[in-house]
């Protein structure tokens, strides 16, 4: 029996540092209200989605940082969305700043849950590729501080949900292959992906051209290499006086876009996934079991004209570096 998933990319416009998370949350809850009048199964918000993306700023005062955390999911203000995904029978993922206190230590992440349409938490991921900076540097237009503000997660982990294998990462990580082979090695057939990403790139001006295109760029290359649906999902448009480019996006396994937002407001976009479209390409091209090469890869890398072990050490006696 086939297996759809009618999912809904849940964008998000600004949101200002002075709104209330109640007033977030009722944003969120339209949105939902949305996917679910169009049939959907799942709704995909943003990365930090209760907030503004506080990181662009320095800040000191741990209750001051500590006031854009969770400290509990669901919490008061966070727990009528999750009551409305059971009302209506849809599932989110949601990312948020989550604040754990475990064996007695406080710990901060980059997270997102997904939640099933029983507004059931079923899986947690912690952000594994925290890009920016932790100390302040006044020459930049804005900050990126995830580096001072959270701790990396470690880890993909891929659920059994909505009749599928889901996973889930957040925003920088969608730039790196490992994030999406980690998981295609575990069978996905959707990652999930919220993101936040400023049009200006301080370090790399010469960049900020190319914003969009590397977005759709890292996205369509995953999901085809490993015949997975990918769900990627903005918070767009000039938040704080930063640009933040939308171009949230559903992507088929085939890594063509089915389906995109066109503002950078409040705004859904949505797909029927077919599940077993992911065959098509796990069952050939990328048949891992069939055509992968593990021995051949990362032992030895040319840099520079000399062969050294994937870590950068000397290659051991014994092992040549040919075939590479
Ligand atoms: N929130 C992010 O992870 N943003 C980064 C920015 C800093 C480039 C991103 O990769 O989109």
């Amino acid at each position: 029996m086939a297996r759809f998933v009618n999912v809904a990319a849940g964008q998000l416009g600004p949101v200002a540092r002075s709104e209330t998370r109640t007033e977030v949350v009722a944003r969120l809850m339209a949105l939902m209200r949305q996917a679910h009048a169009n049939g959907c199964d799942l709704i995909v918000y943003p990365e930090l989605a209760l907030t503004t993306f506080f990181p662009r700023w320095y800040m000191e005062d741990q209750a001051e940082i500590d006031s854009f955390f969770e400290h509990e999911m669901p919490g008061p203000q966070t727990r009528a969305l999750f009551d409305l995904a059971r009302e209506l029978g849809i599932g989110f993922c949601l990312g948020y700043a989550e604040l754990a206190v475990e064996n007695g230590e406080t710990h901060r992440h980059n997270t997102s849950i997904l939640v099933d349409k029983r507004g059931k938490t079923i899986s947690r991921y912690r952000k594994v590729h925290l890009p920016g900076h932790a100390e302040h540097e006044p020459w930049r237009r804005f900050q990126h501080l995830e580096k001072r503000y959270f701790e990396p997660g470690s880890g993909f982990v891929v659920a059994d949900a909505f009749n599928g294998a889901i996973g889930m990462a957040i925003c920088n990580d969608r730039r790196w292959p490992e994030t999406y082979r980690v998981m295609g090695l575990q069978g996905v057939e959707m990652v999930l992906i919220g993101y936040n990403t400023p049009v200006h790139n301080p370090p790399a001006p010469d960049h900020d051209d190319l914003s969009l295109f590397h977005n759709r760029l890292v996205m369509q290359s995953g999901a085809y290499q490993n015949g997975t649906w990918v769900v990627g999902v903005a918070k767009a448009g000039i938040e704080e006086g930063v640009d933040q480019i939308g171009g949230s996006c559903i992507v088929a396994p085939s890594g063509e876009i089915v389906a995109a937002c066109t503002t950078k407001g409040d705004e859904i976009a949505l797909a029927r996934c077919d599940l077993d479209l992911c065959n098509s390409y796990k069952r050939t091209t990328f048949n891992f079991d069939v055509h992968r090469q593990p021995h051949a890869y990362g032992l030895i890398v040319e840099r520079r004209g000399q062969h050294m072990m994937a870590d950068g050490t000397p290659v051991p006696s014994g092992k040549s570096g040919r075939g590479l």
